[in-house]
């Protein structure tokens, strides 16, 4: 019932999306710049995504519903494809706040590409109608050369008939402008069917000194939040401010490593 819903409601979505562009009812990062919206600073000429919408789908009872219930994204079987799957997040740019807009024609005056940076091997995300198979570090496509910038990704893990997941996977991705007009983006990751180590910040199944350095760079940030994605996992109590709370909590989990991968991929 859930994969229907989720077909009927991506076909739903590619439908309208042409007469009623911005209301696609999955969930998309946003790509723009100047993330504190204040000229003058140094992120001015600095991509980033906006992730308000991300996880917003990730209750499996409610999966249309906006929860943000889960860290991380569900994946639903799908018995005639022996996988695990999901339709969402996409990727779309800001166009209702000037201040973080782009400027410039996508492809004259700017060209972004979105690369892998990092993957759990197993999990590959794609667009099919484009030719887009994300599967290891480096692979990447250029987003300002599709014929519209809203585009869907779906996120795919083979798994035999039966088998649960336990373990969670996970893409980081960072956005870079081939151009140069734009500093490439903060890498950023999504995580599927369980949440990573708290501390886990640079995700890949360890808490070591690279997610300490990670933490050390948002240290006292406030407004965490949906937005930035609890500045990526580093407020990792999701109270609004990257501190003592967190670091302990990082401590409680330090050179942990999630060797349990005995997940068939
Ligand atoms: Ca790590
Ligand atoms: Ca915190």
């Amino acid at each position: 019932m859930i994969q229907i819903r989720l077909a009927l409601t991506g076909l739903i979505c590619c439908l309208g999306y042409s007469l009623c562009v911005g209301d696609c009812p999955l969930d998309h990062y946003r790509i723009g710049c100047n993330a504190d919206r204040i000229a003058g600073t140094a992120d001015d000429m600095q991509l980033f995504v906006e992730c308000s919408q991300i996880y917003r789908h990730s209750d499996p009872a409610h999966s249309s519903d906006p929860t943000w219930l889960l860290w991380h994204y569900p994946m639903y079987y799908s018995a005639m494809y022996s996988r695990y799957q999901i339709g969402e997040p996409g990727f779309d740019v800001i166009t209702d706040d000037a201040a973080r807009q782009l400027d410039g024609a996508a492809n004259s005056d700017y060209c972004l590409w979105i690369e892998c940076v990092r993957i759990r091997t197993g999990l590959t995300a794609r667009n099919t109608s484009y030719g887009i198979v994300l599967q290891q570090p480096g692979d990447r496509f250029c987003h300002s050369r599709l014929p519209e910038s809203h585009i869907h990704l779906q996120y795919r893990l083979s798994a035999p008939a039966g088998q649960t997941i336990s373990t969670p996977y996970w893409i980081t991705y960072r956005i870079v402008d081939s151009l140069g007009k734009y500093e490439a983006s903060e890498e950023f990751t999504l995580v599927f069917l369980a949440d990573p180590l708290p501390g886990d910040t640079v995700v890949d199944g360890t808490v070591d000194g690279n997610d300490l350095m990670r933490l050390a760079d948002y240290w006292l940030a406030a407004v965490s939040g949906y937005e930035n994605d609890f500045y990526q996992r580093t407020d990792i109590n999701r109270d609004g401010i990257v501190n003592l709370a967190d670091l302990a909590e990082m401590g409680r989990h330090w050179l942990t490593s999630l060797t349990l991968y005995t997940d068939p991929t």
